[in-house]
Formats: structure tokens, sequence, C-alpha cells
């Protein structure tokens, strides 16, 4: 019913102005001089959200109501989706309109970008590609359906107090979030605790009913996931926790008003906050309900209308093949064996057949401790039924396993879906193999270790199902949004056809050659560092040079990602620097951003190392302010988004054969930084795209680090060999970033000198080494622009549309469906 000319539609400088004053009125309740800027803010998102109600309801009823249409469910426990209003207004193709109207109205577009709250429902990498990939899908004009938590409190607020981590509450919703639709009507209940019980049905046949001890409401609330310029708004779908009933009126009758809202309140617990460990696991019973209860809400979702649409339950894998980010949905798998056995009346063996067909699964981690399992026990009392089921899906499983490998006990032990050595355990990673037609690595290293050590046995009962799909992001967002000044040269040089198919930045590389394009490049470059310079000073008063190199870590904190590799580096220049005052040097600005698990004790250490050392360095006068030191607090998407571009040298420097990929190295890269990088996860790749010339890099290969584990690893005599080493840990162990408490940092020092797990002493001469080779060639600065250019025009493999690309065409088959809104 709407008209293209409805002013709720259009979208020419008129109707977006007019949108925005009406909104400023009628809904904020203000005039435009004194309106805040939270007012501001919240008036442009209702008029852009306005431009995409129309395409998201013909791109949902397509993937909804017609049970042909294939569509994609990605089911992760966090997605990091980002600020919303710059991004959207990049995908509807209306970034110089608004800012036409914004200006008009003597209003910054930068400014309002700024009052945005993000969501932060994600810990890092795993909830980013989760993102990226609906970005992916929408632009492909796929339908898809994400579903996920909506956690009241996202990952927490950083800062800082002498130094340490503090962490505070996110209370990202206090304002209202303008990108979510309630679905009342969508609401699903969903069942915890309790008993079985085997009844036989009207035909006699043996049934399994659950009879819970604890009943609750799931209420969808959508966001909207616009493609890049085209008309598919895919749909994510969060889950709030409610009550049944607000009141228990039999508690409240009796006089007792606190008993009555206390089932309210635990309900509502599920979906209160994200769990804030990224690596390792804290087996709670909330984290386990919470994961139940997303996928529940989204099968149930799903079943419901595949049957609304009239599709037959047998064809549930045809109409939808659903993707499991990582372990956390992986109840996923009895659930649908539940819904189809128990609800749906499928026999077993068939309903194993169809679940097998559904789900697909995506290894994010080759850390051993971050493998999900939850004690047996725990899993029975929340949820008895599903208990039955993995044991059944077991019983059946390791029969089949026994016939690749028979009299192979070991092996048959380390299959099992069960964890026997101790208090037993379910394996959640064995489970969503056994469950699912494809296991999916996210970088071809990390999956070749995933089929030869880590899911080892597995691979060779079901090598078809292996695959790998390399990491990718979004350039719309990561590229195009937060670096318009390089869009622009882009866009000028090679016209506009990157920002859909990014290989064509390819023909950027003739520019590399060329002193015009050189120039501009640096120029650009330096425009965006002196953003961030200056943004750096408003927030922390801690001048830093815009010309000096920006060398930047910024990602979780953790001993494998070894943030104090480069603290060691960053001291022992800075003893360098002192002992040879007369020598010249790359003047530098050291730049950290990340947060540390509120429970993880050494990364919070790692973190006040860095702060100390930051306050001794940028203190010294007698180093002449020639390298600076600065830790980022809060580091989230929206920090991130002015750090990626401001970079000269990215550090990606973790131990190899740990990180499964990375996007951040991406995200870097594409925007002209160099690497500085080991060869791990997707460095690899990217420095086989970029050309090792233009990439730096160092350390030991996950093989040596494996053997030279195994031949016995002294991390002491490096200590002893290398002088510079060692002055920089005498220093930290003698008290010099720590005059007050001499020992401060002794547990991380003598760590690395007894232990060393992730072998940053192995690695720190040949780090130093890289460093140097990278301040070469910063000196020789028409050779670095040449460089960083390179990078930018080859990393077009790393678009998400290319990994979106390959899922679809390995793993998901699922077509591109145009959706016509005049229909
Ligand atoms: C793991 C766990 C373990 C159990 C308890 C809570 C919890 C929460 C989050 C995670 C995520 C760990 C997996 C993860 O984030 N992996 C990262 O995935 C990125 C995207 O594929 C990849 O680039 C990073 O290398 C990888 O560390």
């Amino acid at each position: 019913f709407l008209k293209q000319h409805d002013d709720r539609i259009g979208l020419t400088l008129e109707a977006i102005k007019d949108g925005f004053l009406d909104y400023l009125f009628f809904n904020r309740g203000t005039y435009p001089d004194q309106a805040t800027d939270q007012d501001i803010y919240q008036a442009l998102a209702m008029t852009i959200r306005d431009r995409l109600v129309q395409r998201w309801l013909h791109t949902y009823k397509k993937a909804t109501m017609e049970k042909d249409t294939r569509v994609v469910i990605y089911l992760s426990a966090e997605y990091l989706m980002g600020p919303q209003l710059g991004h959207n207004i990049v995908n509807l193709g209306v970034r110089e309109v608004v800012e036409k109207a914004m200006n008009d109205l003597g209003i910054d577009l930068q400014s309002v970008l700024d009052a945005e709250v993000e969501p932060g429902l994600a810990n890092g990498g795993l909830g980013n590609v989760a993102a990226s990939y609906l970005d992916g899908l929408s632009s492909l004009e796929v339908p898809a359906i994400g579903y996920g938590i909506r956690y009241e409190f996202g990952l927490f607020r950083q800062s800082f107090s002498n130094g340490w981590q503090i962490e505070e509450t996110d209370k990202w919703l206090q304002f209202g979030f303008p990108w979510e639709i309630q679905q009342f009507d969508r609401a699903v209940e969903i069942k915890f605790g309790g008993s079985t019980q085997r009844v036989k049905d009207e035909s006699g046949n043996e049934k399994v009913n659950w009879i819970p001890s604890e009943e609750i409401k799931g209420i969808p609330y959508d966001v909207f996931v616009p493609g890049y310029k085209v008309n598919t708004v895919n749909t994510l779908r969060l889950w709030k926790a409610e009550a049944i009933d607000s009141f228990n009126f039999q508690s409240f009758n009796v006089g007792d008003y606190y008993g009555a809202v206390d089932k309210k309140v635990s309900s509502e617990n599920i979906t209160k906050v994200l769990y804030p460990n990224d690596e390792s696991i804290e087996g709670k019973i909330l984290r386990l309900k919470q994961q139940y209860f997303f996928v529940s809400c989204a099968l149930q979702d799903c079943v419901n209308f595949f049957l609304e649409s009239g599709g037959n339950i047998l064809d549930f894998h045809e109409k939808f093949v659903v993707q499991l980010n990582d372990t956390h949905p992986t109840i996923a798998i009895p659930e649908l064996m539940r819904i189809l056995v128990d609800e749906q009346g499928v026999a077993w063996d068939e309903a194993w057949h169809i679940t097998q067909k559904t789900f697909g699964y995506t290894q994010h981690t080759l850390l051993p401790e971050a493998l999900e399992k939850w004690p047996v026990g725990l899993l029975g009392q929340i949820l008895p039924r599903h208990m039955e089921i993995i044991y059944d899906i077991n019983y059946k499983f390791l029969n089949l396993a026994r016939e690749h490998f028979p009299n192979h006990q070991e092996i048959i032990r380390t299959l099992s879906l069960i964890d026997e050595t101790g208090e037993k355990y379910v394996r959640m990673a064995n489970l969503a193999c056994a469950g699912s037609f494809s296991i999916n690595g996210v970088a071809n290293l990390q999956t070749e270790l995933l089929k030869s050590y880590t899911l080892k046995d597995f691979y060779s009962i079901f090598p078809e199902k292996f695959n790998n799909k390399t990491n990718g992001i979004a350039p719309r967002r990561w590229l195009m949004l937060i670096n318009n000044r390089l869009t622009q040269l882009l866009d000028d040089t090679i016209g506009t056809g990157w920002e859909k198919d990014l290989d064509q930045l390819k023909s950027l590389e003739p520019f590399a050659e060329n002193q015009d394009f050189v120039n501009k490049w640096k120029a650009v470059k330096k425009e965006i560092k002196n953003d961030l310079a200056q943004r750096i000073f408003e927030q922390q008063r801690v001048k830093v040079d815009p010309n000096s190199m920006f060398d930047i870590l910024v990602k979780r904190i953790h001993e494998y990602k070894r943030q104090h590799l480069k603290v060691l580096h960053i001291i022992s220049l800075y003893r360098k620097i002192k002992d040879n005052p007369n020598e010249s040097y790359v003047p530098r600005t050291f730049i950290f951003g990340g947060k540390a698990a509120p429970g993880y004790r050494m990364a919070k250490l790692i973190i006040k190392l860095i702060n100390s050392v930051a306050e001794v360095i940028n203190n010294d006068s007698s180093i002449n302010d020639l390298i600076k030191v600065v830790f980022i607090p809060n580091y989230n998407v929206r920090n991130s988004q002015w750090i990626y571009p401001a970079a000269d040298l990215s550090e990606q420097i973790s131990t190899a054969g740990k990180e499964a990929s990375g996007t951040g190295n991406m995200k870097f890269s594409v925007n002209g930084a160099l690497t500085v990088g080991t060869y791990d996860g997707a460095n690899i790749e990217i420095r086989e795209e970029v050309g090792s010339d233009n990439f730096f890099l160092f350390g030991l290969k996950a093989d040596e680090v494996k053997s030279l584990k195994e031949s016995g690893y002294n991390p002491y005599t490096y200590y002893q060999e290398n002088e510079s080493l060692r002055k920089a840990i005498d220093m930290i162990n003698h008290g010099y970033f720590s005059p007050n408490e001499r020992d401060l940092f002794r547990p991380l020092t003598d760590h690395l000198l007894y232990y060393d797990e992730y072998m940053v002493m192995a690695d720190f001469t040949d780090y130093v080494r890289a460093q140097e080779e990278a301040e070469q060639l910063w000196s020789q600065s028409d050779a670095w622009a040449k460089a960083s250019i390179l990078n930018t025009a080859r990393m077009g493999k790393f678009s998400s549309d290319r990994t979106v690309r390959e899922y679809l065409r390995d793993i998901w088959k699922a077509d591109a469906v145009e959706i016509n809104i005049k229909d």
C-alpha cells in the first residue's frame, strides 16, 4: 500500500529532511535547536529505519511464507553488529544525501553517528564473522535469518583505575534501540528441568513425554540486516526471556509479593548478560540455559513457519540449512531430534537423517581449553530428555565408529560424545561432528590442524564432511564506512565496482608506481592519523605525533595472542634509546586496545603492565617523544573504526598454531596497513595474497612450535642468551615500571622464564629482527606507501562476500531471490 513517493520511503533530500524533522517533533518532542545529540541520533535512526521496513517485510515474507524458498539459518550465541546508523546509511547508498540533509540543518553527521550506543552482543571474532555473514547474505540477496540472544547487558565496558582493568555493566538498551521491532505474536515457550515419561499414544506406539519443572517464554526482537544497494533486508531475530505469567497469583494472594515476582526475575535472568569469556569454559548452568533457550526458540520458530506455509516436516532439511557458529548452539542437534521424534511423531532413523542433513558446523578454535563440554549431571538436570537423546545418538554413532575402527578402544573413547575419563562430560564438538553434514574450519592452516589433530578421528570416519572456509570481513563496514577518505580516493582512481566485487581493487596495482597517486595515498593516511591523534588527545590527554609510525595491536587480551611479546619489544627499544640517545630512531606510537575476561588474571596483569610501561615512557622527557604508548580503553567496534584505518603497522603475533584465523588482520590490511605477523591463521593467506615483500613474517611455524615443545623447551636459555631480552625482563623485575611494588609483575615474568606456554621467549629475537626490517622500509617513505597500496589492492580474497559465496556453493546450496518491492 505504500507508494514510492511516500515520504517515509523516499530517498530524496527533501524526504529525508522531512522524515527527520517529523521524528524530532512527534517522536522526540523537541525542536532542532533544542534537541540533544541523543534526540538527533534517534530521529535520524527512525528516519533511516522507515526506509528499510518495506524491504524487510518483503524479504521476511519470502523467507517464511513460501515453503519452497530455501533459507539459510545462522545460529550464533554472539553477534558483533557494531553501530547501525552509519552502516545502514552506507548500505542504502544514501551517505551523501543524508550528509547534505544534516548539513542543511546545521548538524554534523559524524557527531550524530557518535551518539549511538552500539549493541555489544559479542566477545570478539566469532561474533564479528556472524555479523559479516548476515551482511554478505543480504548483499548477495539470499534469504537468511540469524538467531541469537538479546542480552540485556552486552560485553562489559572497560575502564582503567590505576592501570588496572575495571568492568562496568554495558547498558546498551538504556536509551532504547531503534533498530529492533518486537514480535510478540511469534513468542514461543521453552521448558527446563523435570523428568521424562514413556507413554503410549492413541495408536499404541511408545512415545516420550517431557514433564518440565520450569517453563518460560521467548519473545523475539527483529533487527534489520540490509544488503548493499539491493532490496534484500534479512532478519536477525534475537530472543528475550520472560516469565509466562509475570505474577504467581497464588503467592500474591497469600501476601507474598516478593515470592510472586521472584519467578519473573529468575526467568528473565536467562537473557540478562553475555558471558565475557572467550576461549575458556565456565561450566555455568545459566550459560547452558542460554544456549538451549535461544536454540529452542529458533528451531520452534522455523518449524512453526514451515508448517504454517504448508511444508511437510519430512522436508525440513530442504527448506532450511542451519549453520552452527561454533559449539555454543550444538544443543540444536538433540533439540531438533526431540521436536521431530517426540512432537512430530517422526521415526528415529528418519529424524536422524533429516537432522544430519540440516546442520553444518563451523569450528573456530585450536585451543583445547575452548572446546566446550558440559557435565552429564548438569545437562541431565536441565535437559533430561536431551540427555537421553544424546545417549541414544552416541550408542548408534559408536556402533558406526567401531565398524571403522574395530579393536581400537582408545579411538572409540576419544570419539565418544561422552568423556568418561573422570567426571562424565558431554563433548559438544563431538556431538556437532556426529550430527552435521559439514564441518569447516575458518582458515587453511586451522582446517588442516583440525584434520590432523583436534578432530583427527572424525576426519578418518567422515573425510567428506570436512572443508575450509577462510574467514572474510564485510567491505562495506570495514572499508567504505570506516574509511571514507580512502573510499573517495579509490572511487576517483578505479571507479566504484570494487564496492560489490572487492577483487577489483587489483586494478589499483599499477598506481603503486605512480608518484602522484603515491602522494595522494600518503596524504590520505596522514589525515586519518590526524583524526585518531586528535581523538586520543581528547580522551586521554596524550599527544601523539601523526608523523610517527602507528604500530597497533588491538584484540582480546590473551596469552596466546602475546600482547606481552609486544611489550617486551617496546621496553627493549626504550632501553636502547636511553642507552644510545645519539643514534637515529624511527619515531613510533604504539597503540593497544582490548578487553581481558574478568576472571583471567594473567591477561589483567598484562593490561596493568602495558599501562605501567606507558606511564613511564610517556613521561620520560629524556627520550624526546620518540616513542609513545597508548592503551585505548573500552575497545569495541566503534573505537576500532577509528583505529584500523590509521594503522601503519598491524601486529598479528599469536603463537603459530593457536589463532584459528583472525579477522582484525584483514581489516588492517585492506585499509593499507603492513603486517608484522607469525605464520598463523589467516596471516598465512594474507601474506600469500599481498606478497612476502609487503609483509613482515617472523617466528616459529606451527610444526616447529610443536617439535620444540616435544624436545623440551627451556625458555630460560633465551633470557641468558639475548641481552636486550634479559635487560627488558630485568627492568620489569627490578620494579622500573612498578616502583611501589617491585614484584607486581613476577607472576608474568616467572611464567615467561620457567614455563612460557606460548613461546614468547623463543620468538623474541626474530620478532625484533622483523621490527627492524619494518623500520628500514619505513625510512623510505615511498617504498612503504607502495607496499601499503599493494596491501589494499590485493585483499580482494578477504571480502566476506567471497566467503559467503563459498558457504553457499559447498554447504548452504541456497539461491539468490530477487526482492521486488513493487509487488
Ligand atoms: C568460546 C567460548 C568457550 C566456551 C565458553 C564461552 C566461549 C565464548 C566464546 C568463545 C569463542 C571462541 C572462539 C572464537 O572466538 N574464535 C575466534 O573466531 C574467529 C572467527 O572465526 C577467528 O578469527 C579467531 O581466530 C578465533 O579465535
